[in-house]
């Protein structure tokens, strides 16, 4: 899964300038490794050439499919976000001890880095904040309006796929590193794939580093089937939306009315699976290449897990950690776990 680094371009970014223009901040450097269009097609031709079709659930977000899942973070039905605000909320605080003084904290995936500020606010004395996330223009806004929010705060944001290789930039006077990984999207990694991005973490963080993650569990089905099938159909738009995508940047022409979003729980595996099924026999044509669909034929797009505390805690020593801290909401809906490098 960890492959070798992409071309690695480091610019001085106008977008961070502007964006922090009437703001003493200082300057932030962009550290560049984002995947290329290629990356696509070839996840895409390789994924639908199987004989289970599948494509990688990190293609959901582009700039329709960010909207998209942030509309789905606001839903009724999806409980996820708003409990790990609310847990974030009471015990920032707690969390902000067990991390320690001058930590540099490494978030995965900050998008907005909206959850990021109740534990900024909270740090003691942070030695620098690496905002890493795929989506450059993203990364590059919520950058700007860090730095001009915390002007002492040494900010470094990092464009890359953080399942591939890339480097962090260090933090002067920094005594640990801390990645921070929100939002329970470890439970879109296979468990083989998790436990390797763990190692991979626990390796990049080195001696006395530290996870903060959340982490989905496991509750009633009813709950987790809800939280993928809403009302309003926001869920299904978002798996819908890749084969907008794959229409789009690889020329592709999949009838969407054609698919079907399907989401349930598999209690054996213990995940939700999101599936788009195929309505009729059909050929669908994209980056050059024509694949063939019988009717009910599934593209699997995405697998969710969730976990009890005493299952993540042995995946996580399984990749190098040792589980210290857990919070949870009052119905233990969702936690915040705090780990440190075995
Ligand atoms: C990003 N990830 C944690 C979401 C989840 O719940 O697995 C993605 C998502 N898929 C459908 N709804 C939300």
């Amino acid at each position: 899964m960890i492959t070798r680094p992409n071309h690695h371009r480091t610019t001085h970014t106008h977008a961070v300038r502007d964006a922090r223009d009437t703001s003493e901040a200082r300057p932030s450097r962009l550290h560049d490794f984002a995947p290329g269009r290629d990356d696509f097609r070839a996840h895409v031709v390789q994924g639908l050439s199987q004989k289970r079709k599948q494509l990688p659930c990190k293609f959901f977000y582009d700039q329709r499919g960010s909207q998209l899942f942030d509309r789905i973070c606001e839903l009724p039905e999806y409980y996820l976000t708003r409990t790990e605000l609310s847990v974030l909320h009471e015990r920032a605080g707690e969390m902000a001890e067990a991390l320690g003084q001058r930590c540099t904290v490494v978030e995965y995936g900050s998008g907005s880095s909206l959850k990021t500020r109740l534990l900024l606010d909270r740090l003691q004395n942070p030695a620098g904040y690496v905002p890493l996330d795929i989506s450059r223009e993203h990364l590059l806004e919520a950058a700007g309006r860090l730095t001009a929010a915390y002007p002492t705060l040494a900010v470094h944001p990092v464009c890359a796929d953080y399942t591939r290789s890339f480097s962090v930039p260090e933090c002067e006077g920094s005594a640990r590193t801390v990645v921070y990984f929100p939002g329970s999207t470890i439970g879109n990694f296979e468990p083989h794939e998790a436990r390797a991005f763990l190692r991979a973490t626990a390796q990049r963080c080195g001696p006395g580093g530290g996870l903060l993650i959340g982490v989905d569990l496991k509750k009633d089905p009813a709950v987790l089937h809800a939280a993928y099938n809403d009302a309003a159909g926001v869920t299904a738009d978002f798996n819908l939306n890749l084969l907008r995508r794959i229409n789009r940047e690889l020329d592709g022409n999949f009838a969407e009315d054609r698919f079907a979003h399907y989401a349930f729980y598999n209690p054996r595996l213990g995940r939700i699976e999101m599936h788009l099924v195929s309505a009729a026999q059909q050929t669908a044509r994209a980056g050059g290449e024509s694949f063939h669909f019988r009717e009910g034929e599934t593209v699997f797009t995405e697998s969710s897990y969730k976990y009890t505390t005493p299952e993540f805690e042995s995946l996580a020593a399984a990749g190098g950690w040792t589980a210290r801290r857990t919070w949870t909401d009052p119905q233990r809906l969702f936690s915040v776990q705090y780990l440190t490098v075995s």
